[in-house]
């Protein structure tokens, strides 16, 4: 299948194609429409007529309707999206068949069973005499923002296109995607579902390409889009931001980690490595909620280092990096982090597999001990499989340490003593503390970061209230 835009109901191949490269070979496995200025106006003026049409016209019943019916669809193509995702990814199989394409659909029947019936405010409110006494009713509806952008990236593409896209329909707008140019193809898959659903021409279009200097900028830049959901870098999000600044467009920001683990003596030990194992190692470390930083209280210091050193040596299995580029960017900072004298305790390299792999993008789980807090490894956002670890005496070094960051994500906090964990998480900077577990979702609950980790929160009403605007309806009666 080559990707295709799909722009008023019309699927489109217009434009230069780039190569897409496969991360488990390096091999060139297909070729991507590249969406020109003239594309990404056709999908936002069709957006615009969508609002104007049919879709503008639909009732919220209707919409959770469509949006269970896409849910229905992704299902029905399951197998195909597994293999899509597998393949542009480079990621196990099962991590794509028991993560990725479940959450997809889940995320239209989360926001298909939020959206529907949702509640609306109401006030009964005195009329002074000088407006002629008795009351009114002040009731508060929302409406649909208008035309808005999407951008997703490469690490989990589906999963975090469709949890922007399904909160944005539910809402009422009408969406033009552009997905990461490393990962097209579910994207394009998620097109053909809508299509079959019979959502109305326009209500989602999908633009491929790039996105500075290329599509993603002509969308983001574009005058007739109402709001920007972005998802990736932070460094991409202050880019979206200037371009953003011109039309003073609203945008919801989910961007880079440096995400710390906080693991206390009085941790289950095993529960601790392996939680950190998940937590640092999963997808090759390519989830922004991956654990970069680990802080351990002196006492298990050790005990906790040697296990999970060795945990990393035997790992297998791994998917590669997602590019060229992005393994020798992990690559660089594993010299770094030697050059700025870490201990390497695990990986640190290339592996070896002696078949078309070595063709690939693959690096080993690393594990480092040693550096000082203002070493760049430990400030810099890595995203790949690499952790530093580092001792802490008490609780306030502890929060301390975890707080000594320009990003604000997330956090993980290991420890068997319930008092500390309740006294811990709120006191971390970050919009997520997970206590004894790691990435354990409820789609109802809020998501996001905070400093340079993101701008506002996504998951359950705060997707919605970010995708609508409030109205106030003052009735005197
Ligand atoms: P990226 O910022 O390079 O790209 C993300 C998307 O933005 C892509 O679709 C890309 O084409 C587009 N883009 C790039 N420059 C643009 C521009 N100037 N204007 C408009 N669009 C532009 O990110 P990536 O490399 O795809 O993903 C990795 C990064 O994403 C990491 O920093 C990671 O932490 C972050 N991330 C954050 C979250 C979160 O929920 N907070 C989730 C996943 C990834
Ligand atoms: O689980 C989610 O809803 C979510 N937004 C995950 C983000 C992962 C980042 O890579």
């Amino acid at each position: 299948m080559k990707p295709a835009h799909y722009v008023n109901g019309v699927f489109t191949t217009a434009g230069t194609d780039f190569p897409l490269i496969s991360p488990v070979d390096g091999r060139t496995v297909g070729a991507v429409p590249e969406a020109s200025r003239e594309t990404v106006d056709e999908a936002v003026r069709a957006a615009r007529a969508a609002l104007d049409g049919p879709w503008g016209a639909t009732s919220s019943e209707e919409r959770c309707a469509y949006l269970r019916r896409i849910a229905d669809g992704i299902e029905a193509r399951f197998e195909e999206f597994v293999e899509a995702e597998a393949a542009d990814t480079g990621k196990p199989r099962e991590l794509a068949a028991t993560v990725d394409i479940p959450r997809a659909a889940g995320n239209f029947r989360a926001y298909a069973d939020l959206a529907y019936g949702r509640p609306e405010r109401a006030y009964n409110t005195s009329v002074p005499a000088w407006s002629g006494s008795g009351q009114a009713l002040n009731y508060t509806v929302r409406r649909p923002l208008g035309v808005v952008a999407v951008i997703s990236p490469w690490n989990l593409p589906l999963l975090l296109l469709t949890w922007k896209v399904a909160p944005a329909l539910a809402a009422g707008n009408a969406v033009v995607a552009k997905p990461s140019e490393e990962t097209p193809s579910t994207a394009t898959l998620l097109a053909e579902v809508i299509d079959a659903a019979g959502l109305p021409a326009g209500a989602f279009n999908l633009v491929h390409g790039h996105g500075a200097g290329a599509a993603g900028e002509h969308l983001t830049a574009h005058p007739g889009v109402d709001a920007i959901a972005f998802t990736g870098a932070s460094a991409t999000g202050s880019a979206i931001m200037r371009n953003a600044a011109a039309h003073v467009t609203p945008v919801s920001f989910e961007l880079g980690g440096k995400n710390p683990a906080l693991v206390f003596a009085d941790a289950d030990l095993e529960e601790a490595v392996e939680g950190t194992i998940r937590s640092s190692f999963t997808h090759s470390g390519q989830i922004c909620l991956c654990t970069e930083r680990v802080y351990v209280q002196r006492p298990i210091f050790e005990a906790f280092t040697r296990a999970l050193a060795e945990r990393a040596r035997g790992l297998r299995g791994y998917g590669p990096m997602i590019s060229a580029q992005h393994r020798d960017k992990v690559l660089s900072y594993y010299r770094l982090a030697v050059e700025e004298g870490a201990t390497v305790l695990a990986g640190g390299g290339v592996p070896e597999f002696g078949d078309a792999r070595d063709g690939g993008f693959h690096v080993e789980p690393t594990v480092i001990t040693g550096l000082p807090p203002h070493a760049r490894t430990v400030r810099e956002e890595v995203f790949g499989p690499i952790c530093h670890v580092a001792p802490f005496d008490d609780e306030d070094e502890a929060v301390r340490l975890a707080n000594d960051s320009p990003y604000g994500l997330a956090a993980t906090v290991w420890t068997t003593d319930l008092s500390r964990a309740h006294r811990v998480a709120p006191r971390i900077q970050a919009g997520i503390v997970w206590v004894n577990c790691w990435n354990l979702r409820d789609l109802r609950t809020p998501f996001g970061g905070v400093k340079a980790s993101g701008i506002g929160r996504e998951g359950g009403e705060y997707s919605l209230d970010f995708f609508s605007e409030p109205v106030n309806v003052c009735v005197k009666i």
